[in-house]
């Protein structure tokens, strides 16, 4: 597979860098002695008038590509896996072959980000198309009311109802971390079966609690499985596909696993395995390896399963971690700077991949700027469905399916809502513009600058030198917030 860490992707020449097509051909004029202009003129006219007659079509194709039959649809979202922590990605401590034969198979998305540093509100965004505070979820859902910080807003149709509205069955395995309690459960937010647990964590992979309530559900129904999570996820995935093997309807399935979330707890076969292979790992990297590995055998074994039942040639496979990974429990975040919970590229910019068999080439790979709340119409595309309600991402489907899409001149916000017991309630946000990316990464920090062509790993602050971008990147920002306010987080 290619290798993926973010250094070695290929970043844009000078000339390309946060300019329109049009800004650079003017660029490149300003630059050049005048008898050169005269035949690049020339050549220039020549050029327009070729791609003016291709213009309409390929327009349309970019915008429109056709999808024949509905496909199924698998979405695999794991919990705080970090940008590097797979063998593909270049990590040399865990190996991650069902993971990185996804990654040959299908697209990799070097510069996708999870809409927020921390669970629900990249959940929120996935499955409405928007800005997580825009939708009432500007932090973590938890089950403590005092440091909750989000209510998905009832009356937003989510992604499961618009496909299920389509034609589409639609599951939930695994977890949710959108709500507890009425209106906001899966049966009643558009999934016609779930399978899994309402919360946001679980204290012990084995007994599925949090705080000692068990939020562990088979639709409405307390259940009380027996197993290790992610054991019990991959069963559960596997059973939905088998069970679905002869249905012509097709199915979107989001399959959620927990792990590598803390409490990091691997079964103990895979943690004694990892440490005979002398690796030299200490403990807690040891156990988080453990976790992952076992992850990807989940993962493994799920898409053997899609190819025994002949189900693989029509289904869509998406993988996605939620956000970053978590440092305190030695997470790889490839050399990116921070890691959950920060606003720093390591606990936003995510791995990602997407396989569609005679659709997505295998092994190709863009830098579009991409963010999960880009699934959302991307989904909906390849679903066929209309979506007749705001939203903010836009569909990947072009470049999924290799026909150059639009360029993406974009803005792409982020905030992340914490506090309670010893903390205020807090905001801090972060803004990118082209490879411009105005951040605080604390309520009680000052912003700084970044041009993350220069300085992936976010070194140098560049605040004071370009007053003029950081103004204008402020601007944005809050013409965001301001729009966001208006939005309320919790029941009325
Ligand atoms: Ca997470």
């Amino acid at each position: 597979m290619p290798q993926i860490n973010v250094l070695t992707v290929r970043e844009p020449s000078p000339v390309e860098k946060g300019r329109t097509f049009q800004e650079q051909q003017n660029f490149i004029l300003k630059n050049l002695p005048m008898r050169r202009i005269l035949v690049l003129g020339l050549l220039f006219l020549i050029f327009q008038v070729w791609t003016d007659l291709l213009g309409a079509s390929q327009e349309k194709s970019s915008q429109e590509v056709e999808v024949l039959s509905p496909p199924n649809i698998l979405l695999i979202m794991v919990d705080d896996l970090g940008y590097g922590d797979l063998s593909g990605a270049g990590a040399q401590d865990l190996r991650t072959p069902a993971i990185d034969a996804l990654v040959k198979l299908g697209i990799w998305f070097s510069q996708f980000y999870a809409n927020s540093p921390v669970s629900s509100p990249t959940r929120a965004a996935l499955l409405t198309g928007r800005y997580p505070d825009l939708v009432g979820v500007p932090g973590v859902i938890r089950t403590e009311s005092e440091r909750s910080w989000g209510y998905l807003v009832p009356e937003i149709s989510l992604l499961p109802e618009l496909l299920q509205n389509t034609g589409y069955h639609t599951a939930l395995i695994g977890k949710w971390h959108l709500g507890l309690e009425s209106p906001n459960t899966p049966t009643e937010r558009g999934f016609q079966f779930f399978h899994g647990f309402l919360a946001g964590m679980m204290d012990d992979y084995y007994n599925h609690y949090r705080r000692g309530v068990n939020y562990m559900r088979l639709n409405t129904r307390t259940i009380e499985p027996i197993g290790h999570a992610t054991d019990l996820f991959t069963q559960w995935a596997i059973d939905y596909l088998n069970n679905r093997k002869d249905i012509k309807q097709p199915f979107f399935l989001l399959l959620s696993y927990n792990a590598p979330h803390t409490p990091i707890q691997p079964p103990s076969l895979v943690l004694e395995r990892v440490k005979q292979r002398g690796d030299k790992l200490n403990e807690d990297r040891a156990k988080l390896v453990a976790l992952i590995e076992h992850l990807d055998e989940g993962i493994g074994r799920v898409i053997k399963v899609l190819g025994d039942n002949q189900q693989e040639g029509n289904t869509v496979v998406i993988f996605v971690s939620d956000n970053g990974g978590d440092l305190r429990v030695g997470a790889n975040c490839g050399l990116l700077r921070g890691g959950k919970r920060d606003l720093y590229e390591g606990g936003i910019r995510v791995p990602m991949a997407a396989v569609w068999p005679g659709k997505i080439r295998p092994g190709s790979s863009s830098r579009q700027l991409a963010m999960m709340m880009d699934l959302f119409p991307t989904i909906c595309a390849i679903a066929g469905v209309k979506i007749a309600q705001d939203f903010d991402g836009v569909s990947l489907l072009g470049t999924l399916v290799g026909q150059m899409a639009p360029p993406l001149e974009r803005e792409l916000f982020w905030m992340r809502r914490e506090g309670g017991r010893r903390h205020e309630g807090q905001d801090y946000y972060a803004v990118r513009r082209g490879y411009w990316k105005l951040m605080q990464n604390s309520p009680f920090e000052r912003y700084k600058l970044f041009n993350l062509r220069d300085d992936p790993l976010e070194e140098h602050d560049l605040a004071n030198q370009e007053p003029r971008v950081r103004a204008s990147l402020s601007q944005a920002l809050r013409r965001q917030i301001q729009k966001a306010g208006a939005i309320p987080w919790q029941p009325r």
